[in-house]
């Protein structure tokens, strides 16, 4: 039997707009265990993480805020994710905001050094989330999680990345919104790039196929981080830095059925729900249908896709 640990990380410091350390609640209100365990998951639920006092260094930017709360995140996470995994589980972690996946992606960095397998990481997120403490204008930290993976300079206050990511292991999935700072940063590296502009043109299966193909051929392991505002504002209102023109209903849960149909994915962050935002629950409830998709549900149980 598969198993699943749910990891509740009640973060807000990333960002600015309280509401989103309300996120774990929601999920656990909206079914999110019984959802999994429905679909034959032997699912633990560790409950809500403690983040530590840590100290934090001056930061040479000044934009930059709640530093010392977002390096307590930071490693608590990461080791709670790597014993997650090490247990062979997969770990979900409850955001809480994006900050959480410097934290969840070292840990799963650790946990794949330590197997001897690559890491990938598919990031389903409106924004690129490339800048560094030294280019957020915003000093919203949720903005940086995919340098610091990428191993970028700039993140001297936070603990060497663990085996930071090659930008062929990357995969930025219906971004739409991409600040000047991580534009350059990103033209200087080969990570795919699946902007609204490519699924538009080619649809959502296939540059996912093609990166999940990448994927299965390396014998990687996969951490998903899903941002909720990879979904478009009118299904998923409930996030604080809504942009227009984000994926459909059917078309996340297209990706999530093929995420499961790949048998890849090793670990997941559900991240930005801010409770406060939502409207009678739509955006969890979605939230948790999507991590069901993922986790095997389907209207027909076939054994081929349909031709
Ligand atoms: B999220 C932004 F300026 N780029 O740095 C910034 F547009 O985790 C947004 O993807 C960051 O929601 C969004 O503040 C972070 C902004
Ligand atoms: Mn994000
Ligand atoms: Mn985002
Ligand atoms: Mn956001």
């Amino acid at each position: 039997m598969p198993k699943t640990i749910l990891i509740g990380a009640p973060i807000d410091a990333g960002q600015r707009r309280p509401g989103c350390l309300m996120g774990p609640a929601a999920y656990r209100v909206a079914g999110l265990a019984q959802a999994i365990a429905g679909l034959g998951h032997a699912v633990t639920d560790w409950g809500d993480l403690a983040c530590p006092e840590v100290a934090a260094p001056p930061c040479p930017n000044p934009a930059v805020h709640s530093l010392a709360e977002v390096l307590g995140w930071t490693q608590v996470l990461s080791g709670r994710v790597a014993a997650a995994l090490d247990e062979g589980a997969m770990p979900v972690v409850l955001g809480g905001d994006h900050s959480l996946a410097l934290g969840s992606v070292a840990g799963a960095a650790t946990h794949a050094a330590r197997a001897g397998r690559p890491l990938f990481l598919l990031w389903l997120d409106a924004h690129s989330d490339f800048h560094t403490p030294l280019t957020t204008t915003s000093g919203n930290l949720h903005g940086t999680p995919v340098a610091y993976i990428a191993g970028r300079a700039g993140f001297d206050a936070f603990p060497p990345f663990p085996a930071p990511l090659p930008a062929d292991r990357i995969c930025l999935y219906g971004i739409r919104s991409v600040d000047p700072a991580e534009h350059a940063a990103l033209l200087d590296h080969d990570i795919a790039i699946n902007d609204m502009r490519v699924l538009d043109e080619h649809g959502v299966v296939a540059p996912l196929r093609a990166f999940l193909e990448q994927v299965a051929a390396a014998g990687g392991m996969l951490h998903v981080s899903l941002d909720v505002d990879f979904l478009d504002p009118a299904i998923a209102p409930a996030v604080g830095t809504t942009v227009p023109g984000g994926t459909t209903f059917r078309e996340a849960h297209l990706v999530m059925e093929l995420l499961h149909e790949s048998g890849l994915v090793t670990s997941l962050d559900l991240v930005e729900l801010n409770p406060f935002l939502d409207d009678r629950g739509m955006t969890a409830r979605l939230m948790v249908d999507l991590v069901g998709s993922l986790m095997g549900r389907k209207v027909f149980d076939r054994p081929t896709r349909a031709k």
